[in-house]
């Protein structure tokens, strides 16, 4: 069997059943399923150093996921499960890192994957039906199947500023920070963008730097975390309990067993009771503020509006100027429409001496200078930029990776209107091309790895399925794609979720499609959905060409 390992040397690297593209929790997980419990021979591709995804790029100083990490961490393996020890309830970058690096050791994944190697091409060819994949250390290499875990934000946006070459200080990106410890002691710092990126890190550098400036566009509506060490009881708790904790994760729309006290709505509900529930969701931090006071928080802009200007009113209880507070409050969109941030002391860094909020809105940026930053107002002398800017959501990363279908069609011009999938998994045109966490599915509106372990579970059992019956090919057909694209349309309309300019609808890269790229069905309700299209012999795929056995039989 040949094997990827880091001894191999550039060129034809042989015949795989399957390619997985990416080491994050997606990638990792994939090749174990298919290399350990399916007997494939499987190569993996990184463009990373080591494994990690996201948590290997995404390295900046605050850096932390928003899941509690008992419930942000694989569930496939009760080992795993028990043995690993959180040591936050929250993790920081640097353990979820440690931690996948464990799962990579634990599971000896790395003799098949191939580091510091980018995906630059990926073409179907039909009369063999096979993918053949190149990279850019010149690989080439052949495989029926071909996954991607190339994950919903790793295509970093840099937004193109005029005259960013100009700049004679540093430039750092917070999804590619440096390795290497970076210290901005006695220098002015400029961060640009206050999502979820700049929250996390916006405080770090505060306490660091000389003078910090934060160049705000849009503000947010963020949340307390609630961050702190892990309870060594609770700890216990959990390992006594993690099947049934996790069996109730699965079962929340959010991947996370919380108390099920949503209540149906906001509006119905007395104004001081109202109070009460955020005040205690403010207070328990994670996602609860959102997903577990009242039902129609995403759905009526009245009930929206009762949260919206709760936080608002502790934003301003947190900022001691009132000009500063006023222009850190959101007012232009419903709250959550936008990926909510989840914050530890954002907007009281804005209490510091050394920290300076600039409102984009009214001052536009207009320029990078070789000094700084030059707004419609004033040029701010800085010595370092940080931008956390964002990234090409969902649709980037497999766009970016030059993938052709039948008849040479490139992905990219398959979804020049917006991505076109059946459950988000696969593409018609695409044979054999799995897509883990794809646009359209629950993905990044629920807990990842989570996600990720359905949707691997699924493809392996699938191309078990194929396997056992001698076929070679599966794709979605083009009817199945339509009325996966119009429900997914249909439920998204039917919230507010396309009401706010942002990553899930494409709006924050200039030019690219609108479309709302989760499916918001909710993963309890898609989950069942997969098992029924699979139970029923894969119910509007075609299989070797012809319609599944399902519609055969109709
Ligand atoms: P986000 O949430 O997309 O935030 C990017 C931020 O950068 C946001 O405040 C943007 O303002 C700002 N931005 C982007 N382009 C510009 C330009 N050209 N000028 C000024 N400001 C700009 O990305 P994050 O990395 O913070 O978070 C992404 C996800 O990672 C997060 O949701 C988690 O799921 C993990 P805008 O709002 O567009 O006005």
């Amino acid at each position: 069997m040949p094997s990827a390992n880091s001894e191999v040397l550039a060129g034809d690297v042989g015949d795989f059943d399957a390619v997985v593209v990416g080491a994050g929790f997606a990638g990792l997980y994939a090749l174990h399923k298919l290399r350990d419990q399916l007997g494939l021979s499987v190569c993996v591709y990184e463009a990373g150093g080591e494994v990690g995804g996201t948590w290997y790029w995404n390295r900046y100083p605050g850096a932390r996921c928003d899941i509690e990490s008992y419930c942000y961490s694989y569930s496939f393996s009760d080992e795993l499960q028990q043995e690993w020890e959180w040591s936050e309830r929250f993790a920081g970058q640097p353990e979820i890192r440690r931690y996948l690096n464990h799962v990579a050791d634990k599971f000896d994944l790395r003799r098949d994957i191939q580091f510091d190697t980018r995906v630059i091409s990926a073409t179907y060819h039909e009369e063999r039906s096979v993918w053949e994949v190149c990279t850019d250390q010149d690989h080439r290499v052949r495989a029926q199947f071909l996954v991607c875990g190339t994950g919903n934000l790793s295509a970093p946006k840099v937004p193109d500023f005029h005259g960013l070459d100009s700049f004679a200080g540093q430039l750092y990106c917070t999804s590619s920070w440096p390795h290497q410890e970076v210290d901005f002691t006695d220098q002015r710092v400029g961060v640009i963008g206050t999502g979820s990126s700049g929250i996390q890190v916006i405080p770090e550098i505060a306490q660091q730097a000389a003078q910090l400036t934060v160049f705000q566009r849009t503000p947010n509506y963020a949340t307390p975390l609630g961050n702190g060490a892990m309870d060594p009881e609770f700890q216990r708790y959990i390992k006594q309990n993690y099947g049934t904790i996790r069996a109730r994760s699965r079962m929340n729309n959010t991947g996370v067993p919380y108390d099920e006290r949503v209540q149906p709505s906001a509006l119905d509900a007395d104004p001081d009771d109202r109070r009460r529930t955020y005040e205690a969701r403010w207070t328990e931090g994670g996602f609860r503020f959102l997903k577990d006071a009242y039902s129609d928080l995403l759905i009526d802009k009245d009930a929206n509006e009762t949260a919206a200007a709760f936080i608002r009113d502790k934003i301003r209880q947190q900022v001691q100027d009132p000009k500063v507070a006023e222009q850190l409050v959101p007012d232009t969109y419903p709250y959550g429409t936008k990926r909510p941030p989840l914050e530890t002391n954002y907007y009281r860094t804005f209490n510091r001496d050394n920290v300076t909020l600039v409102d984009l809105r009214s001052t536009p940026l207009l320029r990078i200078v070789e000094s700084g930053v030059e707004t419609s107002e004033t040029v701010y002398e800085l010595d370092s930029i940080v931008l956390a800017t964002g990234f090409d959501a969902m649709t980037g990363p497999l766009l970016r990776m030059g993938v052709r279908g039948r008849s040479g069609l490139s992905l990219g011009r398959c979804w020049e209107n917006g991505p076109r999938t059946n459950l988000g998994l696969m593409v018609d045109g695409f044979p054999n091309l799995f897509v883990i966490t794809g646009p359209q599915s629950p993905s990044v509106l629920y807990n990842m790895p989570l996600a990720i372990e359905d949707h691997v579970d699924w493809i392996s059992d699938c191309i078990r399925y194929l396997r056992e019956r001698s076929v070679k090919t599966i794709e979605p057909s083009a009817e199945s794609v339509a009325e996966w694209v119009s429900h997914t349309n249909e439920i998204a309309n039917a919230t507010l979720m396309s009401m706010a300019h942002s990553w899930y609808t494409g709006d924050n890269i200039p030019g690219k499609p609108r479309a709302f790229m989760v499916y918001l069905g909710g993963a309890p309700r898609y989950r069942q959905i997969c098992d029924d299209i699979a139970a029923a012999g894969y119910r509007g795929f075609i299989l070797d060409g012809a319609a599944s056995a399902a519609e055969r039989d109709t």
